[in-house]
């Protein structure tokens, strides 16, 4: 960009975000969705997006009477770059509502900008317990970590995991993950020999499993992103952890199933927690899943998907009951909703702007020759535990 542009956007963005965004004046409703669609987390954009698109083609491009535009952006995972997009969209392209954010410090870059302009935030995927905090005019459709590691550290001292070690992506939702789990294992007379940090990008696990082995509990929990699962699962096995007597357990974030059909037996047995699977036994998931899998050929929608899904659904119905307008009304119309989300039912707390949700255990299974995570207990409505301390 050449210098006089560059200060021409930056002045007009600082007007602009010095008071309530002015918003698209035609008879358009805009969205602007903000997602990796390059790079490591590729497939997190790839599945909101086709997700999102999914919606919009069962209800309507129209909404209060206002055409629909859905504005899809790659941020490529770089935090300056979300903020740069969610700033041109505000400013330029005047959107109604920024959505998307396939990680935490992306969906963190973007928090001023949304309380500034009075912009409604949508956090479809990114799942740090504290990105609701980080504006008000966020609400998040995803989950958090919290959520998922407690019931799962709830679940393993019961089923004699009662030594475990952690090792987690290191930034806030690997973070989330390793206290609240180790926490909550503690709590219910459990140890945590030893809790290993590995690097979120490029993250080479061999290093860490050889201390696993050397360590030898009775189980390992995993974190990480969307899209790094199936490397985990296939160093685990190369290294015969399975074989040592070392049971992996993690968040549903490992045997993702965007992935996990890929993954081999050996990921037969894994037990996870999470606030969605693609097998979940329900009329609306079955239509979901099949109608995604005929529009993206043959793909089996994931977490993320489920994500971007409802973030739709909580967008459009604000949409509705701000009459198409932006700002506080739309942001209004979005907190409070409870309805039934191909995960099961779902609620966003009007208090926290948060998901409220249920957390299912799921034990990877063969069904009909694919790996499936297989639903076989569930919390109901956990609310996220990092926000009742
Ligand atoms: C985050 C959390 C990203 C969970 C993920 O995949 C995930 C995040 C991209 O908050 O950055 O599975």
């Amino acid at each position: 960009m050449k210098r006089r542009q560059f200060t021409a956007l930056t002045l007009a963005a600082a007007g602009a975000l010095g008071g309530p965004a002015v918003l698209a004046q035609d008879n358009t409703f805009k969205i602007g969705l903000i997602l990796p669609m390059t790079g490591p987390q590729a497939t997190t954009g790839r599945q909101i997006e086709a997700a999102a698109r999914l919606y919009m083609a069962q209800h309507g491009d129209t909404v209060a009477g206002k055409k629909v535009q859905l504005i899809v952006k790659d941020d490529t995972s770089l935090p300056d770059v979300t903020r740069r997009i969610a700033q041109e969209l505000v400013v330029n392209d005047k959107v109604h509502v920024l959505a998307g954010f396939g990680i935490t410090p992306s969906a963190m870059a973007v928090g001023p900008i949304a309380t500034q302009s009075k912009t409604p935030m949508v956090v479809m995927a990114a799942a740090t317990s504290s990105i609701t905090e980080a504006s008000p005019y966020i609400v998040r459709t995803s989950f958090t970590l919290p959520q998922a590691s407690v019931a799962l550290a709830d679940w393993a001292p019961k089923n004699g995991l009662k030594r475990v070690v952690t090792l987690v992506s290191d930034y806030g939702p690997g973070l989330d993950a390793e206290k609240f789990f180790r926490e909550r294992l503690m709590l219910n007379g459990g140890q945590v020999p030893e809790s290993l940090r590995v690097p979120m990008r490029n993250p080479d696990f061999a290093p860490f499993l050889q201390k696993v082995r050397d360590i030898k509990p009775d189980a390992l929990f995993v974190f990480v992103p969307s899209g790094a699962g199936a490397a985990v699962m296939k160093q685990f096995l190369e290294r015969g952890m399975d074989k040592a007597g070392i049971k992996l357990i993690g968040t549903g974030d490992v045997t993702d199933d965007d992935q996990l059909n890929d993954m081999g037996d050996g990921a037969l047995g894994v037990v996870t927690s999470h606030h969605y699977s693609a097998n979940h036994p329900s009329a609306l998931n079955k239509k979901f899943t099949t109608e995604f899998a005929k529009a993206n050929k043959g793909m089996r929608p994931n977490f993320m998907a489920a994500g971007g899904y409802d973030g739709m659904r909580v967008i459009y119905e604000a949409a509705k009951a701000s009459k198409g307008q932006g700002g506080d009304a739309l942001l209004a119309g979005m907190k409070g909703q409870i309805f039934e989300s191909p995960r099961g039912p779902m609620f966003i707390d009007a208090q926290t702007r948060d998901v409220v949700q249920n957390i299912y255990l799921r034990k990877v299974e063969k069904k009909d020759g694919q790996l499936w995570n297989v639903e076989f207990d569930v919390i109901k409505d956990v609310k996220d535990p990092g926000k009742t301390r």
